[in-house]
């Protein structure tokens, strides 16, 4: 028979990035809107890991399966590291456009060359108590004003990837997984998730 695994996102752009890179593994693959509305994970860890950790605990304890979830976010230099874990809230709203107006207001008069900023995902597979798989995968780039782009998410149209003279809201979205901080967390995880399954089925 084949493992049941929960996607525990609520991020419908991070749904369709994980469900098109695990799609084909033999595994049966849930989401969150299979179940009945579940309480929701207080994101209070101080990193991406912790969080990460906390939410595929929090969710496969609560939909008793095994369950992988994905804690994100955009690490700017110039701000000291923020959005950083505060990412998704990063404005009161927790609205896309309105976080993207605060970090561009916040680097208003930093220099394009001192933009720096990467991208970092932790996903982690737990099961009901315990966690199976961690991976981590980042991407380098920088900020620009000018939001360019209108595939991805969230920050996508202002993370400028300096070798390919686009932001991640221009790749189409096979590129982007192949080369992100998302896809790359996948790829790290892919074999240890496929081993955890075999081990346990
Ligand atoms: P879940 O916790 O339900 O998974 P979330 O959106 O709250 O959804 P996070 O706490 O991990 O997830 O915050 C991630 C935020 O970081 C996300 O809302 C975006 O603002 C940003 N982010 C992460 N990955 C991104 C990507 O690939 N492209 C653009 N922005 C991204």
């Amino acid at each position: 028979m084949q493992k049941k695994i929960l996607i525990a996102t609520s991020n419908k752009g991070k749904l369709v990035e994980i469900q098109a890179v695990m799609s084909d593994l033999p595994v049966q693959w849930y989401c969150l809107a299979d179940f009945p509305p579940m309480p929701e994970v207080v994101e209070d860890g101080a990193t991406f890991e912790a969080n990460a950790e906390k939410k595929a605990l929090h969710y496969a304890g609560h939909a008793d399966m095994w369950t992988l979830a994905d804690d994100s976010g955009l690490v700017v230099d110039a701000l000291g590291g923020e959005p950083g874990v505060q990412s998704a809230r990063y404005a009161q709203t927790g609205d896309d456009l309105d976080n993207n107006r605060k970090l561009i207001s916040e680097l208003s008069g930093v220099p394009q060359a001192d933009r720096s900023a990467r991208f970092v995902c932790c996903m982690v597979l737990a099961r009901p108590g315990e966690v199976l798989v961690r991976a981590k995968g980042t991407i380098e780039g920088q900020i620009i004003d000018q939001p360019r782009g209108e595939n991805g998410f969230g920050y996508d149209p202002h993370f400028w990837v300096p070798e390919l003279k686009a932001t991640t809201a221009e790749l189409p979205p096979e590129h982007k997984n192949r080369i992100s901080h998302r896809g790359k967390a996948l790829q790290a995880i892919i074999l240890d998730l496929q081993k955890a399954v075999s081990n346990y089925c």
